[in-house]
């Protein structure tokens, strides 16, 4: 039995600078940032990682891909290939931070926690992180949906997704493509994640059917982050160039969002009964407003 690094609610490495106010405002995103995000639904080009902090990910990333790997018993889903065509392979797995040091620290990045507390509009809590990875030559699509269409078992919806690209990502080897201003759709229903990339067109209007015509691609450098808002519609194209293409993408929530299901909320964690706010060992809180102001 491995140890289960979600019992550490703080960093434990040395590989984010330390927490202090004087850092906290350089990493403030500025009022037209988040009007931009208000009205789009998305803020990309967000500085998260150095190269030395994109290094050591990387390195630990690597040995997820061996199926054998120290602690794979505690994944909350773990899919080597989510799709069903081994010429479309997506890597996808929930719970990194609970297996090596670097994607736990992660987490407690000020450069992520900052804007995402500004964006949420108060405090943030865990909610669960995601391995997106696109080897190179047969990556596969990540399909066109909206990320609250997985989470209605957590209630109201106030929710922040931070994708990370551990990777340079451009339109060729597959990066992320939102709709802009699809944040003010109603919830869609689930559709698909992998395989066929178009699923979700048979459940638009018409009118949103034409906003699929312009689709914003985000090229972002390795490093970078996209936020995005959990009703806003993007996906991913597949990846046939020689450069992977991988992501690692922490999802949050504003504290004081509550379970909405007897059941467990992640496999693998202890049920948290309806109606009774989101907590415990595998949601700390990482960022409390009330304290820094
Ligand atoms: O990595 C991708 O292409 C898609 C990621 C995604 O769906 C997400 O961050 O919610």
């Amino acid at each position: 039995m491995n140890r289960d690094l979600a019992s550490h609610h703080g960093p434990i490495t040395d590989m984010f600078s330390l927490y202090s106010p004087e850092d906290w405002e350089k990493y403030c995103l500025s009022v037209e940032q988040i009007e931009f995000f208000e009205t789009n639904g998305f803020l990309s080009g967000i500085q998260i990682l150095t190269e030395q902090q994109i290094a050591r990910l990387l390195e630990e990333l690597e040995d997820f891909f061996d199926s054998d790997h120290l602690g794979r018993e505690l994944w909350h889903e773990y899919h080597s290939n989510e799709s069903a065509n081994p010429d479309q392979v997506l890597f996808h797995a929930l719970g990194a931070w609970r297996l090596r040091p670097g994607f736990h620290d992660l987490l407690w990045n000020p450069a992520f926690l900052v804007p995402a507390s500004q964006l949420l509009g108060g405090s943030v809590r865990f909610w669960h992180d995601q391995l997106f990875c696109k080897p190179a030559k047969h990556g596969g699509v990540v399909a066109w949906h909206q990320d609250y269409s997985y989470w209605t078992r957590t209630k109201p919806m106030a929710h922040l997704t931070c994708w990370i690209g551990l990777d340079q990502s451009t339109v060729a080897n597959g990066c992320l493509q939102y709709i802009p201003g699809s944040h003010r759709w109603d919830l869609l229903p689930i559709t698909g994640l992998a395989g066929d990339m178009e699923a979700i067109k048979s459940v638009l209007t018409e009118e949103q059917y034409a906003s699929f015509k312009s689709p914003v691609a985000i090229e972002l450098e390795a490093g970078q982050a996209a936020f995005h808002h959990p009703l806003l519609v993007h996906g991913s194209h597949e990846n046939k160039t020689e450069i992977p293409r991988r992501a690692a993408v922490i999802n949050v929530l504003r504290n004081g969002v509550k379970s909405f299901s007897d059941e467990p909320l992640l496999s693998g964690v202890p049920a948290i009964p309806s109606g009774d706010p989101i907590s415990g060992p595998f949601f700390p809180l990482l960022f409390d407003k009330t304290e820094t102001g």
